[in-house]
Order: structure tokens, then sequence, then C-alpha cells
């Protein structure tokens, strides 16, 4: 059997998972329910806005309300900030984390962790992304305007 099969059949305690969650859609969802389902206290990293400018990335939606959004989502417990790359051994250690779990863009990004804890990475939710929604929202801006 394989890790991600394995994964999937036990139940973990504590499961954590990392993110922007801007212009927060299905695809985030589906993730946070899926990942809820595996153990009993999901507990998600959003990244700051500070960050995400280190990643490449312009949030649509400032950091505040993309924490008060995923701390009103009924499959997360607990959010925490994502500052830094550098965080996510010592957030498994102090949270008690026994599953470290991301969406499948991230493939053996995190494997690192494995010492400290299980590493699943989930498929994707296909056809919707935070870049596509913007990219949307601009095309109908774009035809709405005289
Ligand atoms: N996701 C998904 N399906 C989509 C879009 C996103 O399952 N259609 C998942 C991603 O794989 C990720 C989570 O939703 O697990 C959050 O996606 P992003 O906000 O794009 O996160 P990202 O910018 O990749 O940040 O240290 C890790 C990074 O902070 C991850």
């Amino acid at each position: 059997m394989g890790g991600s099969e394995w994964c999937q059949l036990v139940r973990y305690n504590v499961v954590l998972t990392y993110g922007t969650f801007d212009l927060f859609h299905v695809g985030h969802l589906r993730l946070l329910r899926r990942l809820s389902d595996l153990g009993d206290k999901l507990i998600v990293a959003c990244s700051t806005d500070e960050f995400n400018l280190g990643k490449g990335k312009v949030t649509a939606i400032p950091f505040e309300h993309r924490v008060e959004v995923l701390e009103g989502c009924r499959y997360v417990d607990q959010v925490i900030p994502e500052r830094t790359w550098e965080q996510k051994r010592d957030d498994v250690q102090a949270y008690g984390v026994d599953l470290f779990a991301i969406g499948d863009d991230w493939a053996g990004k995190f494997d690192f962790l494995g010492d400290l804890c299980d590493v699943l990475y989930l498929p994707r939710t296909e056809n919707v992304s935070t870049t596509e929604l913007k990219d949307l929202i601009q095309r109908m801006r774009a035809s709405e305007s005289p």
C-alpha cells in the first residue's frame, strides 16, 4: 500500500497545511474538507501579505480577511500565520502535528518533514484557481465598461 493510500486510512490527531487562500474558492474548500476528514484537528497556516510578495504573489484579499474567512470555515480549527519558508519544522513540533498535507502542485517539496510526521500531497481541484478567477473578473469588467 502506498503512502498516500495509507495516509487516507489512518486517523490523525493534528493535520497541518499551508497556503495563501486568496479569493477563497471551491478548490480551497474541497482540500480543507478532505483534510478535516483525515484528523481530529485541522490547522491552517495562512501566508501573510509580506510572505506572498516573496512568493511573487500579490494577493487581492488582505491577510486579515483571508484569516477571517478561514476561521469561518467549518473544517478549520485554527489559523496561524505563515511568515517564512523555514517555519514548517518548528510548527509541526510546536503543534504536535502528525500529518502535513498540501495540494499535489507541491508534490515532493516538503518530504523533508517525513522524519517528524506523515506527508501527504492531495490532487488539486481542476479548472479553478485564484489566477483564473482574477482573469475572469478582469474580462467581466472589461466587457461591462462602456
Ligand atoms: N488548491 C487545490 N485546488 C485548487 C487550488 C488550490 O487543491 N484548484 C490547494 C493548493 O494545492 C494548496 C491550497 O489549496 O494546498 C492553497 O492553495 P494556494 O492558496 O494557492 O497556496 P500556495 O500559494 O500554493 O501556498 O508553504 C506553502 C505555500 O504557502 C502554499
